[in-house]
């Protein structure tokens, strides 16, 4: 049966008698050895689920193509075919690369002689054209669309790849990746490619964003590296790095260096000031971009100990104060003091050396979360200025206006155009009018399970990022550990609930002050352990419903036939890349026709 096409052997059957196993399609039955009995009996019950078919995630937005028929190749007859090399500053020869890498990742090593022998084509050639190839880093502006064709052209494959981009071209090449796959059935085994394609494709927002957080507990380099290959995958490109909070501190500031041999849990848990410049370019070539938030004015506390020492007074106040809450002092278990005026000189030489490892100067994240007014009035109290205000709201405003000036004056004396702050009392009225400039502040709005918050701010006019808690942190929400007030949280989510989560359906000004959104995934109960898991796949179904955002009809509640295969196919490859992704169904469902 080796030498039967594999879309008739999805319809064989394996039939024994007294003598022999016979492998059977409609029109004939040869005899075959035990273990390749074996290998079809469990494919034959397969539907096209089977590991096999090319089943893009996320969905192209735009109307596209793909055909049914395929054609057998072998990984060494890819070719890139020349373009102006210069240009692009190796950008698409890098993702060209990666793309043979994914390939290659999906062929199964067997014993037997006959796999990946089996072409019938002489050539298979990939042609990429980039309009604005001087264009390598990533704006919001950037225009990340492409389109991509596949032709079998006599007995050559051709794949063209067109983008403004190189970002847009890099995600034509994931695409690509994307139509071929491992036909386990043919000669042995072979990788396959459709024989045509034709897709358009571009991202519904601009802003696709995976936070993390390094502080609660430290994820080391290479796992922060593996989130950005799997966002790659995924078409997300801002990884928000949550990289110091009230815990620790683990970034070096080369200017401050105390920030991380204060608050690093360990000699080796920080990360240098050349790797975090190696880590982002390692993204940029990976269309992912990053965003560095150094929270304030709470959830700061380990790292800011050192004031007093040096004599530049508390720079934090209520660092590992007990109990705030029962759970370690969860928030806010440290706070800046607003009344030193040290705290905004390291802060600015904080936020220049931030912009200076990032190259960021659009965006830029200054936290601005759970500020507990508490800590301040508790410990501020014989602070003539701070008894002087009557609402310590105001206090927090004042300290969130001098802190852009520091930010300003880091940034060349000019202000990022998009500013991020989180969600806050703050952002509320009658507050936000006076403290948040609506032309440069972002809301990341996180709050409220009924989404009024977002609906607020939009009404106020602000744009906002949607990270809404209840369906878009990965780690945890309001559970009933929470609701007594407990910072460890529950219960999971599922993916489906990440999948349906449609924040813009519920009004229609939505889409046009929606910048983005963003999973976050918080480490009070992560380490690199379970990061794979706790990411995968539920960040890739969130990257479908911010890149193309498919329908949620009330039927299926979005969750069709299409969703379960094509994501069961994204676990496959990025399992086969290495990256261990959360089962989504019984085996059962992708071994039974539907
Ligand atoms: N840490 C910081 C956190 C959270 C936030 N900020 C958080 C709050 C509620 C839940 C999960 C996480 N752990 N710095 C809120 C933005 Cl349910």
């Amino acid at each position: 049966l080796d030498s039967v096409d594999s879309q008739s052997a999805y319809a064989a059957a394996v039939k024994t008698d007294a003598r022999w196993t016979w492998a059977c399609t409609k029109d004939h039955c040869e005899k075959v050895s035990a273990a390749t009995a074996d290998r079809i009996q469990s494919l034959t019950t397969c539907n096209m689920l089977c590991g096999n078919g090319p089943k893009v995630w996320p969905v192209p937005s735009l109307p596209s193509k793909i055909g049914t028929q395929s054609v057998a190749f072998q990984i060494q007859q890819i070719q890139l075919e020349s373009f102006s090399k210069k240009t692009t500053f190796g950008y698409v020869e890098h993702a060209f690369n990666a793309f043979n890498n994914s390939v290659a990742s999906y062929m199964q090593k067997r014993d037997d002689d006959l796999a990946q022998i089996r072409s019938e084509i002489d050539n298979f050639i990939v042609k990429i054209t980039v309009v604005f190839a001087h264009i390598v880093k990533l704006r919001l502006s950037t225009d990340e669309s492409y389109n991509l064709t596949v032709n079998l052209n006599g007995k050559n494959i051709v794949a063209t790849i067109q983008a403004k981009t190189v970002f847009g071209a890099r995600h034509g090449l994931e695409t690509l990746s994307q139509l071929i796959w491992w036909d386990e059935l043919d000669s042995g085994g072979t990788l396959k490619i459709v024989s045509s394609a034709a897709i358009q494709d571009k991202p519904l927002m601009p802003y696709r964003g995976i936070m993390l957080d390094t502080s609660r507990n430290f994820i080391s380099l290479n796992a922060i590296k593996r989130v950005i290959n799997g966002m790659a995958a995924n078409k997300l490109n801002v990884f928000h790095w949550h990289v110091s909070d009230s815990q620790s501190f683990p970034l070096e500031i080369p200017s401050v260096p105390q920030m991380h041999r204060y608050g690093a849990y360990q000699n080796d848990m920080v990360y240098s000031a050349r790797e975090v410049t190696e880590l982002v370019d390692y993204a940029r070539l990976r269309g992912v971009r990053i965003v560095i938030e150094i929270d304030t004015p709470a959830h700061a506390g380990n790292g800011w100990t050192w004031g007093p020492q040096e004599n530049l007074g508390e720079l934090a106040v209520c660092v590992n104060a007990q109990p705030w809450f029962m759970f370690c002092g969860e928030p806010p278990c440290g706070q800046l003091n607003p009344e030193n005026p040290q705290v905004y000189e390291v802060l600015e030489r904080i936020y220049r050396d931030i912009i200076k490892m990032t190259g960021e100067d659009e965006i830029f994240h200054i936290g601005g979360d759970e500020v507990n007014l508490d800590c301040w009035e508790q410990y501020l109290f014989k602070n003539l200025t701070s008894t002087n205000y009557t609402d310590l709201h105001n206090l927090w405003g004042e300290f969130t206006l001098k802190i852009l000036n520091r930010l300003d004056q880091a940034n060349g004396g000019k202000r990022p155009t998009h500013i991020i702050a989180w969600s806050s009392n703050l952002s509320r009225r009658p507050y936000n009018m006076k403290y948040f400039d609506k032309d440069n502040i972002i809301i990341q709005s996180w709050g409220a399970s009924d989404w009024s918050e977002t609906r607020e701010l939009i009404a106020d006019g602000y744009k906002v990022i949607l990270s809404h808690v209840n369906a878009w942190y990965l780690d945890c929400g309001f559970g009933r550990w929470r609701e007594r007030g407990e910072a460890a949280c529950d219960p999971y989510r599922s993916w489906q609930t990440v999948y349906i989560h449609q924040p813009w359906s519920y009004d229609p000004l939505y889409k046009s002050h929606t910048l983005g959104a963003e999973a976050c995934l918080w480490s009070e109960q992560l380490d690199e352990l379970s990061l794979d898991a706790r990411l995968w796949p539920r960040a890739a179904a969130f990257a479908e419903r911010v890149w193309s955002d498919p329908k949620v009809d009330p039927d299926t509640y979005g969750i069709t036939e299409s969703v379960y295969t094509r994501l069961t196919m994204q676990r496959d490859r990025m399992m086969a890349r290495g990256f261990g992704v959360e089962a989504l169904w019984p085996r059962w469902c992708t071994q039974n026709p539907g």
